[in-house]
């Protein structure tokens, strides 16, 4: 359900299941939690490409499921389908917004629900100019999950995101880009490569600096102007005595390409 491959210190992991439009069955997202603890134990891997196999990136939960499925025999126990959130999304979503590498999300067809929030959870997005992405959730009479109702407003401004998240249209990938929601749109063909470059580049950088980055980040969010100054000198502290920050700065004097390790 997960197709994990190897290119130079980039890992590559394709949502794989095509015929269902890549939605997400218990088994996938155990799979998919797994490939990623994986790839952060592996100290040769410095970012990861989450992508989809055939036209989706991800239809989100396969509603389908006997987990989330509402059973419609009468008298039948309604079932908690917050419990799967805690369950297995959670989990996964708090995995790859802590990995310590850069993940990179390639989205190369449609992505709704849990698997549109999946993708704008990734440090850096990119789709693929036939792209698109739904907040499915209204429509079946949910709330956007997967960090969608932090996420959305963070990216996007509320006004979009609300729009976005009631109304429940399909958008375009050049729309997304326009507004904000992702990083950059590619021609079709060109998206594999493209995205794979730019993991490239991620993976040849100093991946402790770009973890914190996006750490800093994240945590700047909750902090007034004068702490995330503070907060930003402090990580500073500790990347200057690591060894990327005499590595930066030595292949930089010396004309050089550096050579990262610290991770
Ligand atoms: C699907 C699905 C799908 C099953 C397409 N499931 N079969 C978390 C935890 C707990 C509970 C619930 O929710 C969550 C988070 C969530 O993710 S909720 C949101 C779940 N996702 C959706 O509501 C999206 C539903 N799908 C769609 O709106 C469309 O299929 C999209 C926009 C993804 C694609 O549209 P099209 O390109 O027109 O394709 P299609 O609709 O014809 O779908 C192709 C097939 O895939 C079709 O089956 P069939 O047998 O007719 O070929 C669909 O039924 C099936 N499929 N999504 N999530």
């Amino acid at each position: 359900l997960i197709q994990s491959e190897t290119r130079g210190a980039v890992r590559l992991l394709r949502l794989n299941r095509p015929d269902a439009l890549n939605a997400m069955t218990v088994p996938l997202l155990v799979q998919l939690r797994q490939a990623l603890e994986l790839a952060a134990q592996d100290a040769t891997v410095r970012c990861v490409l989450l992508t989809g196999a055939g036209r989706a990136f991800s239809a989100g939960q396969d509603l389908a499921d006997p987990h989330v499925a509402p059973t419609r025999a009468p008298g039948a126990a309604p079932k908690d389908i917050g419990h799967m959130l805690d369950q297995y999304y959670i989990p996964l979503v708090l995995r790859m917004r802590s990995l310590p590498v850069p993940v990179v999300a390639a989205v190369n067809g449609v992505a709704a629900g849990a698997g549109a929030n999946l993708a704008l959870g990734a440090d850096v997005v990119v789709a693929a100019e036939s792209a698109s992405f739904v907040q499915a959730f209204a429509r079946i009479g949910l709330i956007p999950d997967c960090g969608g109702t932090w996420l959305l407003p963070r990216l996007v401004g509320r006004a979009k995101a609300l729009e976005l998240a009631l109304l429940g249209d399909k958008l375009r990938a050049a729309e997304a880009l326009a507004m904000g929601l992702i990083a950059r749109v590619v021609p079709d063909v060109e998206l594999p490569d493209a995205a794979m470059a730019i993991a490239q580049r991620l993976a040849g950088m100093p991946t402790r600096a770009l973890v914190e980055t996006r750490r800093a980040m994240d945590d700047a969010l909750k902090l007034d102007f004068e702490a995330a100054l503070r907060r930003e000198a402090t990580l500073q502290s500790q990347l200057g005595f690591a060894h990327d920050y005499l590595e930066g700065t030595a292949a930089f004097l010396d004309k050089r390409p550096p050579t990262f390790k610290d991770r």
